[in-house]
């Protein structure tokens, strides 16, 4: 892996040609990866990288070149007049058994918010993902992506504005299909087909890749929940279904999807004025105003909006979350699914009272205790954990929770401390309600 000096605390060097190809990215105006093999440089839609005229051979270092195999690289650095005659086919798009389209939601993505921003407002801008682009249905957090273990999904990100990507996190695609930005391309305007294999069941999640720290935390993420091969599947959202619980099968009566986030209110005002690319410096075309970047400080991350599942706590409501699609009811004796998501930059400790012992089931996409890894993990009750479970961000934790136990209102606790500090930012009450 080459050692990229910015990472040494440098600022991108524009008259260094082989610096500045190694932070190139490129934007793809074809809907398949078969557009990326322009070796010629001859391709309209494409974004040229610097010092490189159209139809002029590339650096070795481009990205669209080093994303292949040496083999492959060998022979289209050569011109060739016709290279999708000689060329392999990395990604023939064959048809899929699932299609999703997901569209970034452009700049009117505003949220009311329960008090005043650091800028004093009342609304707060939210990027984030859904079908359309339209903020007239919900798109914070990004519609779930749901899927059947193992069938061959595509899913197609069509932006409305800039250029972003869809990372699906925790799967294993091909690298041209892990929509990570800087390491591949970057999505322009005329969209891009995702092409991938559904995973293991279980919980995951999709965001874009794209400045990844601003755009994560300006809500381009949303769940990706792959269900077991079974009738059925892929099951509804907070609806019953089937979960894996080591190589079993079993039934779960009700699903809670639990999104933690935090948000800085002055990235959503401040930082954003500057542009999408603001931190990162110059890509493509997008300049942004600060020279050098040192006024966006994204190093600086100072939460003062708590939420789940986009819902935001309140101090005036003593900060419990009611909102039914949030705080469960369910009727003792159902057992719940709850599929934990740290979307938080803050590190956050999720605490069921006792005699709640919710029993852990999988972490990160993997069934605990599911064969081929049946010797490495087994499920626990989270009672083992003083019945608390600490995730950073990204983490994601399955539970399944029989309410077996007397029928009243128990509160699960949710503590945000700073990524750096752990100081204790806000708790957040979410209560689970069982009746008899
Ligand atoms: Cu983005």
């Amino acid at each position: 892996m080459a050692v990229i000096p910015r990472d040494r605390d440098h600022h991108l060097n524009e008259a260094n040609y082989d610096e500045m190809i190694q932070f190139w990215q490129h934007g793809v105006a074809q809907p398949s990866s078969m557009a990326l093999m322009d070796p010629n440089n001859t391709k309209p839609g494409f974004e040229l990288p610097p010092n490189r005229l159209l139809g002029e051979a590339p650096s070795p270092n481009d990205r669209r070149i080093s994303m292949f195999s040496a083999n492959f690289r060998n022979n289209v650095l050569a011109p060739i007049a016709d290279p999708l005659s000689l060329l392999p086919t990395p990604d023939p798009l064959p048809v899929p058994a699932r299609t999703f389209t997901r569209s970034n939601v452009a700049g009117g993505g505003v949220l009311p918010v329960p008090y005043a921003t650091k800028g004093g407002r009342l609304s707060m801008e939210v990027w984030g993902f859904n079908e359309t682009g339209n903020t007239n249905v919900p798109w914070f957090p990004g519609t779930t992506i749901r899927v059947r273990e193992g069938e061959l999904v595509h899913s197609h990100l069509g932006p409305r504005f800039g250029s972003h990507t869809i990372h699906h996190h925790g799967i294993e695609p091909t690298p041209m299909n892990d929509g990570v930005g800087h390491a591949t391309f970057l999505v322009g305007g005329g969209g891009y087909t995702y092409q991938w294999i559904a995973p293991p069941a279980g919980t995951y999640f999709y965001h874009c890749h794209k400045n990844t720290v601003l755009h994560f935390e300006m809500g381009m993420y949303g769940l990706l929940i792959s269900d077991p091969d079974v009738p059925g599947a892929p099951f509804l959202d907070g609806r019953s279904g089937m979960v894996y619980r080591q190589d079993s099968l079993r039934n779960y009566d009700k699903e809670v999807l639990w999104v933690i986030d935090d948000m800085d209110s002055r990235w959503h005002e401040d930082v954003i004025a500057m542009g999408h690319s603001a931190g990162i410096g110059r890509v493509g075309n997008e300049f942004i105003t600060s020279a050098d970047n040192t006024d966006v400080n994204l190093h600086r991350f100072d939460p003062d909006f708590f939420l789940v599942s986009g819902v935001f706590a309140s101090p005036v409501e003593q900060n419990v979350i009611t909102h039914p699609a949030v705080s469960p009811t369910v009727t003792r004796g159902e057992t719940i699914l709850f599929r934990v998501l740290n979307a938080a930059y803050t590190v956050v400790t999720v605490r069921f009272p006792s005699p709640l012992n919710p029993e852990v089931i999988a972490m990160d996409g993997r069934t605990l205790g599911r064969t081929p890894f049946v010797q490495y993990a087994n499920p626990f009750g989270l009672s083992s954990l003083g019945g608390e479970m600490r995730l950073s961000t990204a983490q994601r934790w399955d539970l399944l929770l029989n309410t077996s136990v007397p029928a009243g209102t128990y509160s699960v606790t949710i503590e945000y401390r700073h990524w750096v500090t752990q100081a204790l930012l806000r708790t957040v009450t979410v209560p689970v309600v069982i009746t008899s």
